[in-house]
């Protein structure tokens, strides 16, 4: 059975976990940001100096390549995204291209003549920082124009950040591949939840992965004098924001107990301790597995939060800023990932993604898979977000050995 490199690996991964380092052993990349754009350039240096190709579509995503002898092959794709949300952890992302990277230097050393060339690759903007799964929906030919339209993260910052990478709006979509390209994606990941620590597996088979919707809320009141205006006659922002999250959250729990629902920022504006807020300005997020539920839920936290705008006498504006599909993975690619572990005397166990990750967008134009290895304290999203160093080369040599059957 042919394994990664573990010391290799491990200096790829400390040396980028210093990229962007915060407190804690934490990084913070968002999008395009210095820190994301140095990753990016450090994994392209590690790329070459291991003697594979490089490349950059229009969509920023960057990629390594190790070709096949076969002229006219397809290419099996490894990877996932060097972009942290902001304050984030180090292993989020970054296992999973660090991982691809080993994998294909592992293979090109042992010189396997495989039918399908090997691409590890760095999705731009998984997270969303400015649209989201941008750059694996680019590649997917999945993109929605209102996507770049109406970006989650706002038009002056997707616009600022296609500059500073260098990136021209109209030639993302330039980034499609043709799906018979395509032979098939593997994602290695952290689990980033409790389960198989709970359940002491050693890897995850993913079964699917959630689906989501973004939001942009505004409510709409009056700006006041805050010792002049009596509490009866004002329109505060604040309160039709407070009570919509506090409806919001009494909702999902009462009747979608399989799905989640997140205000993840509120802005008052102005913003001052004596004036009353006259806009509050939300993020909501709200995720299923199924894509009706999904669609219900949206239906009723629009109604609730018309509902809390007119209990406080405020105006409500709604913007989709966000939409990403759920998605089940490919039986062929989670059966590979089972006998891969499998060879190796891992356990493993099937799980669904409760957090959203590019597979879901490669899903749709090919088979894909996800490998997951446990989070410690189910943690993620944050400085302390851990996986033990041997559960990260279990995830690399599994999906060695999965990419290696599914090459052949
Ligand atoms: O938000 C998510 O679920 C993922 O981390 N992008
Ligand atoms: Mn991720
Ligand atoms: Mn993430």
């Amino acid at each position: 059975v042919l394994r990664v490199d573990p010391d290799r690996m491990r200096a790829d991964f400390d040396a980028l976990a210093a990229i962007g380092r915060t407190g804690a052993g934490g990084v913070s990349r968002p999008t395009f940001g210095d820190a994301h754009l140095a990753a990016r350039a450090w994994f392209l240096e590690r790329a070459a100096a291991a003697g594979l190709e490089t490349r950059i579509d229009s969509a920023g995503n960057h990629s390594a390549v190790l070709r096949s002898t076969r002229a006219d092959a397809a290419t099996l794709v490894l990877g996932s995204h060097l972009d942290s949300v902001p304050d984030g952890g180090r292993f989020d992302g970054a296992l999973g291209v660090v991982a691809a990277l080993e994998a294909l230097r592992t293979a090109k050393d042992a010189r396997l003549g495989l039918p399908v060339g090997l691409e590890a690759i760095d999705f731009t903007d998984e997270e969303g920082t400015l649209v989201g799964l941008l750059g694996s929906e680019a590649l997917a030919g999945a993109l929605r124009l209102e996507a770049l339209a109406r970006p989650r993260g706002g038009r002056d910052a997707l616009l600022a950040g296609l500059a500073r990478a260098g990136l021209v709006e109209e030639r993302i979509a330039d980034a499609r591949r043709e799906p018979g390209s395509l032979a098939g994606y593997l994602e290695l990941h952290i689990e980033q939840g409790p389960v198989l620590e709970r359940e002491r597996v050693d890897v995850g088979v993913v079964t699917g992965i959630v689906g989501s919707r973004s939001f942009r809320l505004e409510f709409i009141g009056v700006a006041q004098h805050a010792g002049t205006t009596p509490m009866g006659v004002r329109r505060d922002a604040g309160l039709g924001a407070a009570a919509f999250i506090i409806a919001a959250r009494a909702l999902a729990l009462r009747d979608h107990p399989d799905c989640v629902v997140t205000v993840g920022s509120v802005t008052l504006e102005p913003g001052a301790f004596n004036v009353v807020p006259g806009r509050a300005r939300l993020a909501l997020e709200f995720r299923s597995p199924d894509a009706a539920r999904l669609a219900a839920l949206e239906g009723e936290l629009l109604e609730l939060a018309g509902h809390e705008a007119e209990a406080y006498g405020l105006d409500l504006e709604i913007v989709l800023v966000g939409r990403w599909e759920p998605a089940p993975l490919d039986p062929t690619v989670r059966a590979a990932i089972g006998r891969a572990a499998q060879e190796l005397g891992l356990s493993t166990l099937e799980l669904a993604s409760g957090a959203g990750h590019d597979a879901q967008a490669l899903a749709g134009v090919t088979r894909a898979g996800m490998i997951f290895v446990p989070s410690t304290g189910g943690v993620s999203h944050q400085p302390a977000e851990h996986t033990e160093w041997s559960d990260c080369v279990n995830g690399a040599n599994v999906l060695l050995g999965a990419a290696l059957e599914l090459a052949r």
